[in-house]
């Protein structure tokens, strides 16, 4: 099938278990789909981005079951007091929340499946083997280590337990060869680099049917022809990124014209350990009901703790409330992105946040900024001076453009970001250099004085924009006390393609000192 009809940019997040609250691995995974989302909105392209939770389960039953409520009531509560507040509090903005045990999404997957049964490829079987309830997975040996005479999860670090069940199976074996051909026909449908090659070869070494139903509990959705089984936790969750957006509905209804319209999904964004999943299993349950493959999945690299992955069952998690509540909401969106390459590991510190908060965001970004606005007010009562150019400096922000642009379409969001920073400390050299404070002493320096604050007041005005689908709160607070909102229009209006064109910001725009963008730190944390 093809899809010349599809015009929207579609990303999506894993759906993410709510047996307990977010931890900043979560909010990494979000916050990059946020800021992608954003940026592409930014270029003038429609976009939808979902999130949403994966509700059913032994994990969650048991994680119900300890806290002596039903899996229901249990769900209920974490999305409300803590998954959809969390991603509030991060400023993420995304089109629509999914979750796992609404109907939209229950009678869809029932009815993807019976098509699937349908079509032959659904049998019954009988699975007995390793399975660990913390990755929801059946588990191969390669994936088990051997610890004090027990096999045990290498990322949970704990016991598999045996299921031995007779079960729904998924003819996955058939569908080694066609992902073969997908991946060596679009490389680009599995990033970085090495989550593609750990895929190819885990497809060259022999893939076995997936068992897609359980029997043993009830907190599922039934298999719509056998209601004493429950479809397997994973294929109910994967089906989220179609069920979302009207999987299998009438091409003139509402669902059916948002998937001719968001289909395939642009980027799944992963975390690495789930990439098997999506890379392997989703595109063959696709293949099988005649759909269109993802484009692209990119399995990003772990936040870690102490060497290792952060995780809630290891009582690792920072909730980024932690984190927030010192350095605010967008130093956190731009620290990670910032500090660790996309697609590699990368240990949190503090020490190494507040070093970045410091110098990169206090110093460059903010003292620019408010150093800027104060001059204005001081020397311009306030008033945006003549349109001035500098050569130099609008040639550099051509490039920061091009850069910044080519980096984050293709989840480089460090590069992104280094770039853009470069372009800030080169204008913050530009101030050092021209020195406007010696300039304003003398008034037959007026003309140059004024260049030099245009100048800057114009960088700030790109800064702005570039790093608005970063920091968006404190973008918006420095366009507004450019006077941009007044002079412009609303900051998201501004589009990439757009923002190297010199001299945007009108002589007259009404500056205004705004409080510090990122204030000194009280006490390190
Ligand atoms: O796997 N570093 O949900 P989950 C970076 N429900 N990212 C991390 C992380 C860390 N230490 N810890 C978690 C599931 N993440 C399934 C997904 S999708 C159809 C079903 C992020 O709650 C990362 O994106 O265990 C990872 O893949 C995801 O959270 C796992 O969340």
């Amino acid at each position: 099938m093809t899809s010349n009809k599809k015009k929207v940019f579609y990303l999506t997040t894993p759906i993410y278990y709510v047996n307990s609250a977010p931890h900043i691995g979560h909010a990494y995974t979000t916050v990059a789909g946020d800021v992608l989302t954003r940026w592409h909105r930014q270029r003038g392209e429609a976009v939808w981005y979902l999130t949403g939770t994966d509700e059913h389960g032994q994990k969650i039953m048991r994680s119900a079951a300890a806290a002596g409520v039903s899996p229901q009531t249990w769900v209920d509560q974490l999305v409300d007091t803590e998954w959809k507040p969390n991603w509030e509090a991060l400023n993420i903005a995304n089109d629509d929340f999914i979750r796992t045990t609404e109907k939209r999404h229950t009678e869809r997957v029932q009815r993807f499946l019976q098509g699937l049964k349908d079509s032959g490829h659904i049998y019954a079987g009988k699975y007995e083997g390793p399975y660990c309830v913390g990755c929801e997975e059946f588990k191969l040996a390669s994936d088990l280590i051997e610890r004090a005479g027990e096999k045990v999860c290498s990322i949970h670090d704990k016991p598999v337990e045996i299921v031995k069940e007779s079960n729904w199976f998924f003819k996955l074996s058939a569908f080694v060869e066609p992902l073969l051909e997908h991946y060596s026909k679009n490389p680009s449908a599995c990033e970085p680099e090495s989550a593609r090659n750990e895929v190819l070869s885990f497809l060259k070494s022999g893939v076995q049917d997936l068992s897609i139903s359980r029997s043993s509990f009830d907190w599922g959705i039934p298999v719509p022809w056998d209601t004493d089984q429950v479809v397997y936790v994973w294929f109910d969750a994967l089906l989220n990124y179609a069920t979302a957006v009207g999987l299998g509905d009438e091409p003139e209804s509402e669902g059916g014209r948002k998937f001719a319209e968001v289909w395939p999904p642009d980027v799944h964004l992963v975390g690495k350990e789930i990439l098997r999943f999506h890379a392997v299993i989703w595109p063959a349950m696709l293949m099988a009901a005649g759909l269109e493959a993802p484009k692209k999945v990119f399995a990003h690299g772990w936040l870690l703790v102490g060497g290792e992955k952060m995780s809630k069952s290891k009582l690792t998690g920072i909730v980024p409330s932690q984190i927030t509540d010192h350095f605010g909401v967008d130093a956190f969106r731009y620290y990670f992105l910032r500090a660790i390459p996309f697609g590699t590991d990368g240990s949190f510190s503090w020490e190494d946040m507040s070093a970045r908060y410091t110098s990169e965001l206090a110093n460059d970004f903010g003292n620019l900024a408010s150093r800027l606005t104060a001059m204005i007010e001081k020397y311009c009562d306030g008033i945006v001076p003549a349109v001035a150019h500098d050569d130099a400096l609008a040639a550099l922000l051509e490039s920061t453009v091009k850069t910044a642009d080519e980096a984050i379409t293709n989840l480089d969001f460090q590069g992104g970001i280094q770039s853009i920073m470069e372009f800030c400390k080169r204008v913050n050299g530009y101030v050092t250099e021209k020195e406007p404070w010696v300039l304003a002493k003398d008034p037959a320096n007026k003309v140059a004085l004024d260049a030099v604050l245009y100048n800057t007041a114009e960088s700030l005005r790109a800064l702005a924009v570039l790093l608005h689908s970063i920091m968006p709160a404190s973008s918006q607070i420095l366009w507004e006390s450019l006077g941009a909102q007044e002079s412009i229009g609303p900051i998201s209006a501004q589009r990439i393609g757009a923002i190297a064109e010199w001299g945007q910001l009108p002589q007259g725009s009404k500056v205004t000192k705004s409080a510090s963008l990122f204030p000194r730190l009280e006490t390190s944390a």
